[in-house]
């Protein structure tokens, strides 16, 4: 049986009597290597287009002994991406075992609560260019979360302890595309949880602290320079609680230097005094919603005194505005907050498109709200669902920095969920190279956006 998509392959194979090699009906280790082959092999298959090599093993493991009657389970996933080469990790579980007792039947079998991890390996395989028949998007897999932060659908696909995803910038292909502004440095933001999206819909939603920093990682390994951040409570419900954040954004420190962005949107509901709990934070970005709109079957409201109290708030925290605009007329707002002196040049857009009820995602609106952006301003585009793609690459295209995640959009491609939001910024950034745009790094993201310190 195989499951899994994008860069992520599992195997789950019966280990019978000629598999034994050895006294006791012990397996021998060669044949974990065999079934990691195999996964190699398929991973380069959907990667690729082809079977590729098995170039090295660079570290092997072997950690619990497998006997004929085991079923094996073995799940590898790409871990790094250069021009020929691919890095994987694998990891074989032992997930039903014989039972092996005196007075019990031979034929007495267990499947496993807790799969015993078997054989642990890192390899790297390689596809000559000339082989390789798929354009070049890189789309890290990503290894689900603990068991009892989850609720994932059986099986799931463990991968202990969860692999960084690196990914190999592919060289960028100037002049690819016409309208490219070449070189033009870019800003990709990850909205990496949302307020909406539930552990129902997907199970790769990060909850936790560390979830959340583990993804935020991932994010930057990929190509994000700035996250966007909610919080939720344990059981997934969204959450503008000063604490939650407090620890989310500690985490994420620790492991990634990106710019953290709060949300003061927080959910539809929620009045300005909770919204305005992560600014207790001081986070060195904040969103500022620049007016009311028809959000779904909801009105997400932001009156005129409501945006100029949270926009008091972020700056009295310290914190740069994200003017998040929803329609034409959130752009003139925000320029009628610079005037009364509410929010200080340089000024950053975010244009939030295709959302039901509200402005939609096409390319005519985006290039109109852009013509509105004033003089030494930045913008950026945030679509939702499947319009995600194809406005964050027309922004990129046309000049503008581009926000993706699963805080707007779940799937990878029709029906295909995102293993996480990292892969929805890896292809991005393989579409800014491809493009000519520059991908930048947190440190240049803030000089951009006008961040003076961490
Ligand atoms: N959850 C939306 C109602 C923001 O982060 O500032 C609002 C939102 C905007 O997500
Ligand atoms: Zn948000």
């Amino acid at each position: 049986m195989t499951h899994g998509l994008g860069l992520t392959v599992t195997l789950r194979v019966r280990m019978g009597a000629h598999d034994a090699h050895y006294a006791g009906e012990l397996v021998d280790g060669a044949r974990m290597l065999a079934l990691f082959g195999d996964v190699a092999t398929e991973l380069l298959i959907r990667l690729d287009g082809d079977e590729g090599l098995f170039r090295a093993y660079e570290a092997v493991e072997f950690l619990a002994p497998v006997l004929a009657g085991d079923y094996v389970e073995v799940t590898g996933v790409i871990t790094k991406v250069g021009n020929t080469s691919r890095r994987m990790a694998f990891e074989a579980r032992k997930v039903v075992q014989n039972v092996r007792q005196p007075g019990v039947a031979a034929s007495a079998a267990d499947a496993l609560w807790d799969p015993i991890v078997v054989c642990r390996a890192i390899g790297t395989c390689v596809v000559p260019v000339e082989l390789q028949r798929k354009p070049r998007i890189v789309l890290p897999a990503l290894t689900s979360f603990a068991p009892e932060t989850s609720a994932l659908p059986e099986p799931r696909p463990i991968i202990t302890p969860p692999p960084r995803v690196i990914v190999t910038p592919p060289g960028a292909k100037p002049g690819a595309k016409p309208g490219a502004e070449l070189g033009a440095e870019l800003i990709i933001t990850a909205a990496i949880v949302g307020a909406e999206v539930t552990r129902a819909q997907t199970p790769h939603l990060p909850i936790t602290a560390k979830e959340l920093a583990d993804e935020a990682a991932r994010c930057r390994d990929a190509g994000a320079s700035v996250v966007h951040l909610h919080v939720r409570n344990a059981d997934g419900s969204p959450s503008q609680s000063s604490d939650l954040f407090r620890e989310a954004i500690e985490a994420i420190r620790e492991k990634a230097d990106v710019v953290i962005q709060t949300s003061t949107g927080g959910a539809v509901g929620m009045s300005i005094e909770e919204r305005s709990g992560p600014l207790a934070c001081k986070p060195e970005m904040a969103t500022l919603n620049c007016g009311s709109v028809n959000f779904g079957d909801d009105i997400f409201v932001n009156s005129r005194p409501d945006i100029r109290q949270l926009a008091k708030r972020i700056r009295e925290a310290g914190s740069i505005a994200e003017l998040e605009c929803y329609e034409v007329g959130h752009i003139d707002e925000a320029l009628a907050l610079l005037k009364d002196g509410h929010i200080v040049n340089p000024l950053h857009f975010q244009f939030v498109l295709g959302i039901a009820g509200a402005i939609g995602a096409r390319e005519d609106i985006l290039r109109f709200l852009v013509s509105q952006v004033p003089p030494g301003a930045t913008w950026g585009v945030a679509a939702v669902g499947r319009h995600q793609r194809p406005m964050t690459e027309l922004g990129m295209r046309i000049g503008g920095h581009v926000r993706v995640g699963l805080e707007d959009n779940i799937y990878l491609d029709k029906g295909v969920l995102s293993e996480g939001s990292a892969p929805l910024v890896a292809r991005a950034a393989s579409y800014a190279r491809e493009v000519g745009r520059e991908v930048i790094d947190p440190e240049r993201a803030r000089r951009i956006l006008g961040i003076t310190a961490v």
